[in-house]
């Protein structure tokens, strides 16, 4: 008869293997509000990458040269696969991504907010890639060191594309700062546009966070939302002197003392809207990706079908695929 371990037990046991930096796996024994914020995170962020398609998918048709096209299409491509990887890894806590899919387009899960804005011209690509992938790397670089398992492994992959996608925005915004006068005040108008959006994707203040604690204390986040904000301002602000951009906070300066920038306060009710609902382009995402999903249903009807198919052939011959054949034969096929 198998043994019962008790629940303090198993309990002591997570809590060891997180303490000691190791990683839970799926079929180990966690508690019920680990996986359920596992679950949280992890479809949230699926779901970023693959609503993220949306601004810059956008400008596909209208790249200016075969070079930024091909560019732009890999990235996509990217963004399409890390949505994949983290579904899976989301599947291991015992999900199913159809339910997630529909959660997001019913309004029931969030993604982030920096995919609620507009993209107004070809720099808000190279923006994208230089402040929104360079924050998604603050952010997740950590999170290779996630205890969750099949999370933390997911994260190195897309950890490294993400380096490749920050690069290659910040090298479309230098040519861009090499051009004429009116690419340079296209690109100041993207940053101008783009750098409080991107201060509010690692999320409220730590004061009015309600999961960091918890998420800290289980080692899926490694550092507060604060923390990770100002380590991108710090490494940003180096990088926009370079570009030869300014930055739109009338309050940023070097802070001798701590050796880092200290900055202004995002527009936290801005931040509030757009998770409810009420960004620029909220209504226009989910739509987009609802018309999506239902255009697809004839792939995932084909995949279903195919797949019965296969597992009736693996099952062996059966009494009418055997009368399939002998019509075949009688038909002289
Ligand atoms: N937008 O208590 P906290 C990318 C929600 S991928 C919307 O601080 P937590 C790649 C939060 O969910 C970008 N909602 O929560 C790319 C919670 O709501 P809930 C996505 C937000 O989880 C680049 C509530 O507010 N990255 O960019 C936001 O401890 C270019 C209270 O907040 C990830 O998802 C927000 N900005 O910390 C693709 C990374 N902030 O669920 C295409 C993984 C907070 O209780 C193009 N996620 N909320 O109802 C995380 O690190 C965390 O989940 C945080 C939030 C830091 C986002």
């Amino acid at each position: 008869m198998a043994e019962t371990v008790p629940a303090q037990t198993l309990e002591d046991r997570f809590e060891a293997v997180v303490a000691a930096e190791q990683r839970i796996e799926p079929r180990d024994w966690m508690p019920d509000a680990y996986r359920a914020t596992l679950i949280r995170q992890i479809a949230q962020h699926a779901h970023s990458e693959i609503i993220g398609m949306q601004p810059e998918g956008n400008w596909l048709t209208r790249a200016p040269s075969l070079r930024r096209k091909a560019i732009l299409l890999a990235k996509a491509q990217d963004e399409a696969g890390h949505g994949l990887y983290l579904y899976a890894a989301a599947e291991t806590l015992g999900v199913d991504r159809a339910e997630l899919t529909e959660k997001l387009i019913s309004g029931r899960q969030k993604y982030s907010s920096i995919f609620n804005y507009p993209t107004l011209t070809f720099a808000d690509v190279g923006v994208i890639g230089w402040l929104v992938d360079g924050a998604a790397i603050c952010n997740q670089v950590p999170l290779c060191r996630c205890s969750y398992g099949p999370y933390a492994r997911a994260m190195v992959r897309i950890c490294k594309e993400e380096s490749f996608h920050q690069r290659q925005g910040y090298e479309l915004l230098m040519t861009l700062m090499r051009g004429t006068e009116a690419q340079r005040r296209m690109v100041q108008d993207a940053v101008d546009r783009w750098w409080w959006p991107s201060l509010m994707m690692f999320g409220p203040s730590d004061a009015d966070s309600p999961n960091t604690a918890r998420s800290m204390a289980w080692r899926i986040k490694r550092h507060s939302n604060d923390e990770l904000r100002r380590r991108f301002v710090d490494m940003t602000v180096p990088q926009a002197e370079h570009l030869g951009v300014t930055l739109p906070d009338p309050e940023l300066r070097w802070n001798e003392e701590r050796g880092g920038w200290d900055f202004g306060e995002p527009d936290w009710s801005e931040l509030t809207r757009v998770i409810h609902g009420q960004g620029p382009c909220n209504a226009q995402r989910v739509e987009r990706r609802r018309t999506a999903h239902e255009d697809g249903a004839w792939v995932r009807e084909a995949a279903v079908a195919y797949a019965a198919k296969r597992a009736a052939e693996a099952a062996g011959p059966t009494e009418a695929s055997e009368a399939t054949n002998v019509t075949e034969q009688e038909n002289g096929k």
